[in-house]
């Protein structure tokens, strides 16, 4: 077979084998099989040098010729193959619109916001405002004005995560609010000399082990009432109220003595337990009562602190947490669900 025969034959295979590429990966084989650097119309050049002086041009003629038309049938078919291609995936990505939608979950509030709000409702209606003060607050606050000096052993009650400051601040040391009742020294200062019924919700943060009853971050709602005949009835016919409210009607609370270097007297109340009715259960460690909140009349010095004349003015103070009453509402048995993310946990409220 001579060399022309043999290129026409490539020529005609080529042509060929293009018809069959149906792809747009074998139309990239296809081109490297006959014209790629490598490929068979490329490599007859080289069998220029077998031919005669006289045949040379034909032959180079003819290749040319063959590599155009080759050229031109593979931009064809490329562009009819890319227009297929952009059909079906047209075709399937059509919408049908007589599918039935995909549900949407439009998600709800968290358990603790819900506790949150029904806690503002709840005391909104006894005339409580909401007075939001800082998470990150300083020393002074937090411990100091509220009669709890550096020395005072009743620091260790609150084990603190103190700001890492590169420079002494002019006010003093930095801390996440162990409590919320830095907030009462606030709103004191800001108000005097109104008389001031507020509720003071926020997070606070211990360095302490958590456990099924404890999280190194949880909420509390600091409740202060200030004014010119404020008693302890006020403050626990204010606390029977909220009871009442949060966990329905009927429920027994009672009041211990106990100590806060802040309130003075300072008290503890107790509900009886929401599980077992005041019978007995693990929940209350079989004593039938529930702690809810620390409380009572605020210390003279920390009035005195704030702006008041403990002589003329009076005020009750106390402050629950939020999670621990919504686990007694709620019957949950451990804290850390509340911020495991867990969605089973989160979908039940
Ligand atoms: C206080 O923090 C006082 N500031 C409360 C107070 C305010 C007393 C005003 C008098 C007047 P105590 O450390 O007991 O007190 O915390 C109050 C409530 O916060 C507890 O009853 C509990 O509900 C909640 N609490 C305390 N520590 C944790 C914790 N680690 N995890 C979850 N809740 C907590």
């Amino acid at each position: 077979m001579s060399i022309f025969d043999e290129l026409e034959g490539i020529h005609a295979e080529a042509l060929q084998a293009l018809e069959t590429a149906a792809s747009s990966a074998a139309l990239d084989a296809w081109y490297t099989q006959y014209l790629g650097r490598k490929g068979a119309v490329t490599l007859q050049t080289r069998s220029i040098g077998k031919l005669s002086q006289e045949e040379r041009p034909e032959f180079g003629k003819r290749i040319n010729e063959i590599k155009q038309q080759l050229e031109a049938a593979y931009a064809a078919q490329s562009q009819a193959l890319k227009a297929a291609e952009l059909e079906a995936a047209l075709m399937s990505d059509t919408i049908d619109i007589t599918l039935p939608g995909r549900p949407v979950n439009p998600g709800h509030l968290h358990l603790t916001t819900q506790t949150l709000r029904q806690i503002y409702d709840i005391f909104g209606r006894m005339g409580f405002e909401v007075y939001e003060a800082p998470d990150v607050e300083l020393e002074t606050y937090n411990f100091d004005l509220l009669n709890i000096p550096d020395y005072h052993p009743a620091r260790d009650m609150w084990d603190t995560f103190w700001i890492d400051q590169k420079q002494p601040a002019p006010d003093g040391r930095l801390l996440l609010r162990t409590h919320t009742s830095p907030g009462q020294m606030r709103v004191m200062r800001e108000r005097y000399p109104e008389p001031i019924r507020v509720i003071l919700p926020g997070k606070c943060y211990r360095y302490e082990q958590i456990t099924a009853r404890s999280e190194h971050q949880f909420y509390q709602v600091e409740g202060l009432a200030v004014g010119k005949h404020i008693t302890m009835t006020d403050l626990i016919g204010t606390l029977t109220q909220f009871v009442n409210l949060f966990y329905g009607p009927g429920h027994k609370m009672r009041v211990r003595s106990s100590y806060f270097p802040f309130t003075e007297p300072s008290i503890e109340v107790d509900m009886d337990c929401i599980l077992c009715g005041g019978a007995g259960c693990r929940v209350c460690k079989y004593t039938g009562w529930l702690e809810i909140a620390g409380a009572g009349m605020v210390h003279p010095v920390v009035l005195k602190n704030g702006g008041y004349d403990p002589d003329e003015w009076s005020g009750f103070a106390f402050g629950p947490g939020v999670e621990r009453p919504a686990m007694m509402k709620y019957g949950i048995s451990d804290i850390r669900l509340f911020y495991g993310n867990d969605l089973r946990f989160a979908q039940q409220f």
